[in-house]
This record gives structure tokens, C-alpha cells and sequence, in this order.
């Protein structure tokens, strides 16, 4: 019963959403998937603030999947959205769809994640977090940890997001980039955890197999992925946040109370709520004004260096 309501329901909520349009702006956006507490937290920031601009959404979720974008941006094209907004997955590939955009004369706001184009001027803008700033920060972190232990060798392991993808290769820079200038750190490893928590658990159960108390610091580029690897390290007899370093990044409130218990030692925020740069951007877009090439939103760290039990409810 409840299944085919649903059935019934949704073609006319989605139509409401897209109707909603005082603003007379339709978007198009096309979301990567649902793999962490950041992108559902995105995904809700965007719905939102589509509603409280009086913007029609139109929105996809591609489950991963970059054929799954690129067919919703061909979509958006035929419906003649005024906008076309989207995170790609990967930072490749993008160049066709997007000269099919263009021809249309729809104008590509990049949100979240960048992208790498033979061509140029395919996109108006990029409203995302700095990644490599993300990775220099927790790399710092480590750095001045390191410091107060009087650590002399420091040995890493590193669980990497989706390979390809923007913030993979750029926390990945700024973080080897920062700790090359320090004698003490050397990298174990380093594997693609595609941002899963089950990855997190696979990869963190082999490091664990393969060098066990060697391990001083697990460098993960996300919540998920930390998650899933925290249980692994107890498992093989380890306390994190104590036996080994943990440094995650995105500052969701899961992560934030595993900090607070001190499993976690250090986290870097990336925040998801790009929905009100979005909006601005599209209307301005809409309007024929130009628009900031790159927009990052303001981000902090929480760590073990600070009092953590002040840190407020995350949202996300
Ligand atoms: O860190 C991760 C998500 O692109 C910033 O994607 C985003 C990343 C975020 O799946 O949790």
C-alpha cells in the first residue's frame, strides 16, 4: 500500500519542486550518489535552498556512476533547463556532454568537484571546497602532533577517496606536499577507498594484516572510510586515537562524536552546504552577470589540540 502511494506520489512532488519557480530559473543538477553523510547532507542543502530561492530543481542522483551524469546533463539539455548545475565523480571525460551544453547555450555551474577538459570555457564556475588547503591542514596537524609526542619516525598509511576524483588528488597533494619537507614521515601505502565505508573496512583490515604495529597514523580522506576502518584497528588489538594516529576529513556528526570519544584525533572540515552559492550563482547566471570563476566556502579543524566537547551540532 505504502509502496504504491509512493508510486503514485513522487512524479507529482518532483513536478511540484520544479514548479516552485518564482524566480522563473529551472536547474538542472545532476548529484554523484548518496556514499557519505557529506553528500546526503549536500544533497538536503541544495533542496533547500532551491525551495527558499523559489528556484525549480530538477535533480538526479547518478549512484556513482559518471555514464549516469552525463545522460542526466543530456536530459537537462532536452528540457531546456535555464541552468545546468553538477558534481562529476571523476575529473575526465566531461568534454562532449559539455559542448552539447554549450551549443544549448545553458550555461555549467561545477559544484563540489572539478573537472579537466581539452577544451576551454566549457563551465562558468566552481563553487567547492579547497581540497589541497584540506590536505596541507592535516598534514600540519600530524606534523604538530608529532612534535608534542616527540615521535622521530612516523609511519603512514594513507585510505584514499575515488580514484580520479578531485578531492582525492588534491588531499592527497597537499598532504604529501606538506610532509616532504619532514624527515620523520614516511608512507607506508596508499589505496583507494572510493569514499566507502566498507572500502575504509577492507582497506584498513589489510594494512592491519600487513604491517599492524608498525602503523602510527591512518590518513583517510573521508568520515565514511574512517568509520569503517576505526573497528578493524580494534579488532587487531590497537586503540585508535591512542595506538595510532587518526586523521579523517569532512567534520560530519558521526566523525565529530567519535573525536569527542578520542578514536578520532584530528578532523578537517569540508563543509556540503554549497546550496546558497549555488542559487546565488544561478540566478546570476540567468540574468547574463558574470560570475566569480571559483568560489571556496570558509573551513575550519577540530582536533585533540582543542576543546572538543564545545563543538556544536554539525548538521550533516
Ligand atoms: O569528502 C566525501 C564525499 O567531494 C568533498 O565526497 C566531496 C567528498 C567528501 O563522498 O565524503
Amino acid at each position: 500500500m505504502t509502496v504504491l502511494l509512493a508510486a503514485v506520489m513522487l512524479p507529482g512532488c518532483k513536478k511540484e519542486k520544479e514548479e516552485n519557480n518564482q524566480t522563473g530559473l529551472v536547474l538542472g543538477f545532476s548529484q554523484i550518489g548518496s556514499e557519505s553523510a557529506w553528500r546526503i547532507g549536500n544533497t538536503k542543502d541544495i533542496e533547500e535552498q532551491a525551495e527558499a530561492y523559489g528556484i525549480g530543481l530538477r535533480l538526479e542522483n547518478a549512484n556513482q556512476k559518471q555514464d549516469n551524469q552525463i545522460a542526466a546533463i543530456r536530459r537537462f539539455i532536452a528540457y531546456r533547463v535555464d541552468v545546468i548545475a553538477f558534481s562529476p565523480v571523476v575529473e575526465e571525460g566531461w568534454d562532449n556532454v559539455l559542448m552539447e551544453a554549450k551549443e544549448a547555450g545553458i550555461p555549467i555551474i561545477l559544484v563540489d568537484r572539478d573537472i579537466n577538459t581539452e577544451q576551454e570555457g566549457l563551465t562558468t564556475c566552481l563553487i567547492g571546497a579547497d581540497f589541497y588547503r584540506e590536505g596541507v591542514q592535516a598534514a600540519e596537524y600530524l606534523i604538530r602532533k608529532a612534535d608534542r609526542l616527540g615521535l622521530e619516525h612516523v609511519n603512514i598509511v594513507e585510505i584514499g577517496g575515488t580514484e580520479n576524483s578531485t578531492p582525492m588528488r588534491q588531499r592527497q597533494a597537499g598532504f604529501m606536499d606538506t610532509i616532504a619537507g619532514d624527515s620523520r614521515m614516511h608512507v607506508l601505502e596508499s589505496i583507494d577507498g572510493d569514499f566507502l565505508k566498507s572500502r575504509g573496512e577492507e582497506c584498513m583490515r589489510y594494512y592491519m594484516e600487513k604491517y599492524g604495529e608498525q602503523i602510527d597514523v591512518v590518513f583517510s580522506h573521508n568520515d565514511e572510510m574512517t568509520i569503517g576502518a576505526i573497528p578493524e584497528i580494534e579488532k587487531a588489538g590497537f586503540k585508535p586515537g591512542k595506538d595510532i594516529i587518526i586523521i579523517s576529513i569532512d567534520g560530519g556528526q558521526e566523525a565529530i562524536n567519535v573525536l569527542k570519544e578520542g578514536k578520532i584525533n584530528c578532523v578537517v572540515e569540508c563543509t556540503p552546504k554549497l546550496g546558497k552559492e549555488l542559487m546565488e550563482t544561478a540566478l546570476k547566471l540567468k540574468k547574463g552577470e558574470t560570475v566569480d570563476p571559483v568560489i571556496h566556502p570558509v573551513e575550519q579543524v577540530f582536533s585533540d589540540e582543542m576543546n572538543v566537547s564545545q563543538i556544536g551540532p554539525r548538521g550533516y
